[in-house]
């Protein structure tokens, strides 16, 4: 993947359309990056393509004006309508192998994995980077696999050869442990996108991991 300027995996924030606070994503978006997220996914599995492609284009626009990274979960059409720098997949989305050959090497292609057997496929399909899934139970999604804990994170992280981050149930109070386990950073939802202040509770958690990462040094 060709990129004007490298990634900050440290903090990663994925979107919910059933959280935020009642406040307006873009809103809340925003001062998540300006907290301190480099990525940002939007993530909706209830909305229709218009509605979509409306928010994607918003989120879009403001995660590029704030030299942050912006994915689109799963569709792979809202991200080239948009321009986004790419999409992420999961294990019942459109097959990585497939999103690269649509999108070209030129965009980003994350994949979510919880076993070695899918981080070798993800590696083959031409990934850029995985997600380890769940780290602990969140009632974000409640149809999520096995918890992996972690060890298991850390026992993960120790087999894969492109960039990983955690998901699932992380905070303040975990983020640490979980940068101490080997991953490049953690992706959050509603650790962010819940709390009263999003650029506060952005700014704190990239602290944490700084901390961390300086510690891991
Ligand atoms: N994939 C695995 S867990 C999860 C996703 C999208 C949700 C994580 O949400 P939270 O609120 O950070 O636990
Ligand atoms: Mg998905």
């Amino acid at each position: 993947m060709r990129r004007s300027k490298a990634v900050d995996w440290s903090l990663y924030l994925v979107t919910d359309p059933n959280l935020s606070q009642s406040r307006p994503l873009p809103q809340t978006v925003e001062a998540a990056v300006k907290g301190g997220a480099g990525i940002v996914q939007y993530r909706d599995k209830q909305a229709g393509t218009r509605k979509m492609v409306e928010t994607a284009a918003a989120l879009c626009d403001i995660c590029h004006r704030l030299g942050a990274f912006f994915l689109v979960n799963d569709r792979v059409d809202v991200a080239l309508a948009v321009g986004a720098d790419g999409v992420h997949v999961g294990q019942e989305d459109m097959p990585a192998v497939i999103a690269r050959r649509l999108l070209g090497k030129d965009k980003m292609v994350g994949v979510t994995v919880h076993n070695a057997v899918e981080i070798a496929q993800a590696e083959r399909d031409g990934a850029d980077y995985l997600s380890l899934a769940p780290v602990f139970a969140t009632s974000t999604k409640p149809d999520h696999q096995t918890p992996l804990g972690p060890h298991g994170i850390k026992m993960l992280a120790a087999e894969a050869h492109l960039p990983v981050v955690a998901i699932g149930g992380i905070n303040q109070s975990n983020a640490a442990e979980l940068i101490r386990s080997g991953v490049q950073g953690v992706c959050v939802v509603s650790a962010v996108l819940s709390a009263d202040d999003p650029f506060s509770a952005a700014q704190t958690l990239c602290h944490v991991i700084q901390a961390a990462k300086a510690e891991r040094r």
